[in-house]
């Protein structure tokens, strides 16, 4: 086999070139040409400087994330990246595309590195588990700080070629398409002069000086690190960089590494990135199936969730036609987002200019004859079938012949909706997650008749405007709901039988969810859908809302919030279940958090197993990607099905049936087979 990595004389410099697509990850063969590259430099006495470079659309990405977990094979990254560093001739990385992780490494132990403007750097690990493993923690705080380093190590998100200047990780950047001829002449600038190794710095003094800077950091960043280890044991190895030796520093490094790697969590992680990425492949329909061009977008309503989606169009700069059917609905919708861009702005997240861009591509219409050159109309209309069918036969009336035609219904039969049109084959679910401006998650249902190349267009499209997609075939809430809303079920029928309602919220919580259904319905609203009618009190959220317990909107609800929105349980709503339950004639008794959490969460996975018994999914991780991004289950337990093999499925099953609940055949069978989901 031939190796990835290859040496080429320019004079006096040794450039080491790197071509191991897609990525150039960091696998044993690049590993070892790295080494012996830098062993040809060292050993060549005309050689006087290396350049290191890749290949193809990027610069190292990182390890190779599918080694993970397998049997090691020489040279580490850490021994081929210690003699690089040791050499007495200078280094320079050169970088385009992006140097994340072992790839950041791989930069941070050359001496020198210079970048085009579009480079990005970062140190990833974390969103897998991890930590950086091949002395990144320990030479990164050497070369920028604590500071400047704990952001990158413990968060994770890389940042422009400009910030890594401006934090002294770039010694320069330069004019893109010259990288390699401007790499050269840096490194033959340094000839002759000492080497400036990384791990040797002595910048890392800031947080020795400063130690509160970690305990603020964690402080700062405590919601979004919740439940996860691997940001503790990042702020632990930044910190150990200023406290002990190099060589000491690095040991540290390696356990915590050795610790994370070994645990489930990272496991988890891993195993979501290749779900994200697996979830875009549709089975049966090849990769360069012909995509159809989407150059201007229609969505129906103008209400919280049509404006919600438009919104991911004009950002990514397409322009969106929005129909409403009278004109103070459509002044309203049109201002909520303004309203909602001028707010991004305002937080820094855009600049003024940009907000006037993406309102520049809106134009709202009351006409639906406006919609006919539309590449995509989405629905976003009122949920009722007849509605619906309405709205699918007027637009097959005027849309031209090849747009695409999707419903964002969560709920209602795709198939039905489009035998109101004569081309269901171009009929599709987009169901966006309100708020669909910002929800990552977007369930793209895929009709009987529904073609592959609509199929494959939603896909790529779901990229262009930043969503996650997953595909769900036609069933009544498709994955997501459909599997929630039998934890919903649960949830109700526990506080029937004596759960208090907030332990409910507090085993989700725990778990690791963002809040728990019974907060969920506070903050949504309680008296959504709510007949308006206090003498009619079929259930605990009718009773709720005849006493006027609507939400934290109202300052009440299912729990008292003061004004810092903080809940406190009610000794009212206590009171107004346990009547109901006594209504019903349902005992009440001291319920386990245990059970709750087991109640909650193996229904749901239990569900998930018939979604996929029914080839409603394709795989086990497209579920795992839909609840992880929809409905915030916890990163780091992998998603419902991921979870449910940690757990082991017979545990499940037994679960199951030791509540008296329903166990699928398809459940009970892998379970019996020792098997997994995936
Ligand atoms: C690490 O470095 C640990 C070290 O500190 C310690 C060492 C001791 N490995 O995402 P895409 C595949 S941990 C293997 O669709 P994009 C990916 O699965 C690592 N495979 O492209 C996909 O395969 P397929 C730290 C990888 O342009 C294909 O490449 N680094 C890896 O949207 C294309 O990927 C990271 O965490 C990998 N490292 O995004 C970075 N990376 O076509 C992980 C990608 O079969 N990577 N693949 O589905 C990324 O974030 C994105 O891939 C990247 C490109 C931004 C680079």
């Amino acid at each position: 086999m031939t190796s990835p990595i290859r040496t080429e004389r320019q004079d006096n410099v040794l450039v080491i070139i790197s071509d191991n697509p897609p990525v150039n990850a960091l696998g044993q063969a690049v590993r070892a040409g790295l080494a012996s590259g830098i062993e040809e430099a060292v050993g060549d006495d005309s050689v006087k400087a290396v350049v290191i470079r890749c290949d193809g659309r990027t610069f190292f990405a990182g390890a190779d994330i599918t080694e993970f977990g397998k049997p090691p094979q020489g040279p580490s990254l850490p021994e081929a990246l210690d003699k690089l560093e040791a050499s007495d001739k200078p280094v320079v990385a050169a970088i385009h595309g992006m140097a994340l992780g072992g790839g950041c490494e791989v930069a941070l132990a050359c001496h020198y590195r210079i970048a085009v403007p579009s480079a990005k750097m970062g140190l990833p690990e974390v969103k897998l588990g991890l930590i950086p493993g091949a002395a990144g923690t320990q030479r990164l705080p050497r070369l920028v700080g604590a500071q400047a380093a704990l952001p990158l190590v413990a968060i994770g998100d890389p940042i422009s070629a400009k910030k890594a200047q401006g934090i002294g990780l770039l010694d320069g950047i330069v004019e893109e398409g010259k990288l390699a001829e401007e790499a050269i002449s840096f490194a033959q600038s340094k000839i002759g002069q000492p080497v400036a190794r990384s791990s040797e710095g002595q910048a890392n003094q800031d947080g020795v000086k400063n130690p509160a800077i970690f305990d603020d950091f964690r402080a700062k960043h405590a919601r979004k690190m919740r439940g996860f280890d691997a940001p503790n044991a990042a702020i632990e190895a930044v910190k150990a960089a200023g406290e002990l030796s190099y060589a000491d520093g690095v040991k540290k490094e390696r356990e915590l590494f050795t610790t994370l790697m070994t645990g489930t969590q990272s496991a988890a992680m891993r195993h979501y990135f290749f779900a994200e990425r697996a979830a875009n492949k549709i089975d049966d329909v090849p990769a360069d199936t012909p995509l159809i061009d989407i150059a201007k977008v229609g969505i129906i309503g103008a209400g919280t969730m049509g404006g919600g989606i438009a919104m991911n169009f004009l950002s990514a700069g397409i322009p969106v036609t929005i129909l409403e059917m009278k004109q103070d609905a459509l002044d309203r919708g049109t201002a909520v987002m303004r309203k909602n861009y001028e707010n991004a702005a305002k937080r820094g997240r855009m600049t003024s200019e940009q907000v006037e861009a993406a309102m520049g591509l809106l134009t709202p219409t009351l006409e639906y004859d406006d919609l006919a050159d539309c590449d995509l109309v989405i629905e976003a209309v009122y949920e009722s079938m007849d509605v619906k069918k309405q709205v699918f036969a007027k637009l097959d009336e005027v849309v031209k012949d090849g747009a695409i035609l999707a419903t964002n219904t969560s709920y209602l039969n795709v198939d039905e909706i489009a035998l109101a049109t004569k081309r269901p084959g171009y009929v599709l679910g987009l169901h966006f997650f309100s708020p669909a401006n910002i929800m990552k998650l977007l369930e793209i249902v895929r009709g009987e008749k529904t073609r592959g190349d609509v199929l494959a267009t939603s896909m790529k499209l779901s990229k262009k405007i930043g969503k996650v997609a997953a595909v769900s075939g036609v069933c009544p809430g498709f994955i997501g709901n459909r599997m929630l809303s039998k934890r919903q079920e649960q949830a109700n029928q526990l506080i029937m039988e004596g759960a208090n309602y907030w332990d409910v919220d507090d085993v989700l919580l725990e778990f690791g969810f963002p809040m728990g259904p019974f907060q969920m319905g506070d903050l949504a609203g309680i008296d959504i859908g709510w007949h308006r009618d206090p003498s009619k009190v079929t259930t605990v959220r009718e009773a709720l809302c005849a006493v006027g317990r609507f939400g934290q909107k109202a300052g009440k609800g299912f729990y008292d919030y003061d004004e810092a929105r903080q809940r406190t349980p009610s000794d009212e709503v206590r009171q107004i279940i346990s009547e109901f339950a006594a209504k019903e004639g349902s005992e009440q008794r001291e319920i386990s958090k245990d059970e709750i959490r087991e109640r909650l969460l193996y229904p749901m996975v239990n569900e998930g197993a018939k979604i996929l018994d029914e080839g409603m999914a394709q795989r086990a991780s497209d579920i795992d990607v839909v609840w992880i991004n929809g409905y915030g289950w916890p990163l780091h337990t992998g998603g419902p099905m991921f979870w449910a093999s940690t757990v082991g499925l017979d545990e499940v099953v037994a679960g199951l049936e030791r509540h008296g609940l329903e166990v699928s055949g398809y459940l009970l069978q892998k379970a019996q087979a020792g098997e997994r989901f995936g």
